[in-house]
C-alpha cells in the first residue's frame, strides 16, 4: 500500500461520530484504562547535579537510581521559570486552536515526517493515535526547515527558539550527570552525542475521544532518542509507563519537566539504564496538550556501550552502531521494539 495521510483528529472529534475502527488498538499488553496505580516518579533537583557538595553527590545517586528503575524523572529546579514554561505551554495552545486551514499551511507531506499532520498511513492493519501533532527539528539551526515553523501565534517561533536553547543546554548538563553518577569520564555520553546532536520538537495535541476504553493516543513505544524532555500538559494527565509487565500513571507536577532515557541512551550505558516502555491513554471530556523534545545523536557518531561499563559480570548487551533512528524506523513500523535490533 502507497503511504498516505490521515484527516485531522481533531476534526473527527468535533464531528459527534464514532471513531473509525482504525483508531482501535489491538495490541495485547493490557487494558486501556486510566485509573492505574500512579508511579512514584522520582524528583530530581536539577540546580545539585553540577555541584560538588554531598547534596550533590547524594542527586547524582537518586539520578542513577531513577533512570535504573523506571527510566525517567520529575526534574525540578531546572532554571525554567514557571510563567517561561506557562508561555511555551500557550503558544502550542494558541497554535491548535487556530482554523483547520490555517493549521494546514503547516501540513506534513507523505514524504516529509516534518509538519503538521498526524501517522502515515503505510498499511491497512495499522491503528491510528488519537492525536494530531506539529514535527519540527529544531538544530542543529542549519536544518530547521522553516517552512513548518508557525507564524501564529505570532511569538510562536521565538518562544519554541528560547525552549529548546535552554533545553541544549540541559541536554549538556544531563548526559554529564548520567555519566558522572555511574563514575565514568562526564563526557562518555557527550562525546557520542556528538557537537551536532540533533534536537526535535513534537508537539501533540489529544482531542476529547469518545471511546477512551478503546483507543490509545499513543501506542506502546520507546523513544529513539538519547534523552526526551516533555513537558506535560498542566492539568489532564494520559501518560503511562510501564514496569515489570504493569502499566503507571505518570502524575503530573507542575512546571516539572518529565525527563527520560531513550534507547540511545539504554545502548550507551550498556543497559545501566532503562529506556522505558510508554504511551498515551485518551480523555473523554478534556484535551491534552504536550510538548516532547528529542535530543538525538548526531547520526553519522557511532555509538555504543562504554568501555568502562563492560565487564566480565556485565558483558556488553549492545551492538556498536550509527544512525540508530534510521534503526528505529524501520523496527517500529514493523511493531518491533527497535532497541532489541541493537541486543547482542
Ligand atoms: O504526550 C505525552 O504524554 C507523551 C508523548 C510521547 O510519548 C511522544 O511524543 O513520543
Amino acid at each position: 500500500m502507497i503511504e498516505s495521510l490521515s484527516n485531522p483528529v481533531q476534526e473527527l472529534a468535533v464531528s459527534g461520530e464514532d471513531p473509525p475502527e482504525k483508531y482501535v488498538y489491538k495490541g495485547e499488553d493490557g487494558a486501556i484504562d486510566a485509573s492505574f496505580l500512579v508511579m512514584e516518579v522520582p524528583l530530581i533537583d536539577m540546580s545539585l547535579l553540577t555541584s560538588s557538595s554531598a547534596a550533590g553527590d547524594e542527586e547524582l545517586k537518586k539520578l542513577r537510581s531513577a533512570l535504573a528503575y523506571c527510566g525517567c524523572f520529575q526534574g525540578i529546579n531546572h532554571g525554567l521559570t514557571s510563567s517561561f514554561l506557562d508561555k511555551v505551554h500557550e503558544v502550542a495552545k494558541q497554535f491548535f486552536a487556530l482554523p483547520i486551514e490555517e493549521k494546514q499551511i503547516y501540513s506534513r507531506t507523505v514524504e516529509d515526517i516534518e509538519g503538521y499532520g498526524n501517522d502515515s498511513v503505510l498499511s491497512e492493519h495499522q491503528t491510528l493515535d488519537w492525536t494530531d501533532r506539529l514535527y519540527l527539528t529544531v538544530s542543529p539551526e542549519d536544518q530547521r526547515k522553516l517552512g513548518f515553523w508557525p507564524e501564529k501565534p505570532r511569538n510562536f517561533r521565538e518562544v519554541l527558539h528560547e525552549y529548546t536553547t535552554k533545553l541544549s543546554l540541559m541536554n549538556e548538563l544531563l548526559l554529564k550527570a548520567m555519566a558522572r553518577s555511574l563514575n565514568i569520564e562526564e563526557h562518555s555520553f557527550l562525546k557520542q552525542f556528538g557537537e551536532r546532536g540533533t534536537m526535535t520538537a513534537r508537539f501533540n495535541l489529544y482531542p476529547p475521544c469518545p471511546r477512551p476504553d478503546l483507543i490509545l493516543g499513543v501506542k506502546p513505544h520507546a523513544d529513539g532518542s538519547a534523552v526526551t524532555f516533555l513537558l506535560q500538559d498542566r492539568e489532564v494527565e494520559g501518560l503511562q509507563i510501564m514496569k515489570d509487565g504493569q502499566w503507571y500513571r505518570v502524575p503530573i507536577v507542575p512546571h516539572a519537566l518529565l525527563i527520560n532515557v531513550g534507547d540511545q541512551a539504554e545502548i550507551m550505558s550498556n543497559g545501566e539504564f532503562k529506556s522505558p516502555l510508554h504511551r498515551v491513554v485518551t480523555n473523554y471530556e478534556r484535551e491534552r496538550i504536550t510538548l516532547a523534545v528529542f535530543c538525538i545523536p548526531e547520526s553519522c557518531i557511532e555509538i555504543g556501550p562504554v568501555e568502562e561499563l563492560i565487564s566480565e559480570n556485565r558483558p556488553k548487551l549492545y551492538k556498536n552502531m550509527k544512525n540508530f533512528v534510521d534503526i528505529y524506523f524501520q523496527n517500529y513500523q514493523q511493531g518491533k521494539r527497535p532497541i532489541d535490533a541493537a541486543k547482542i
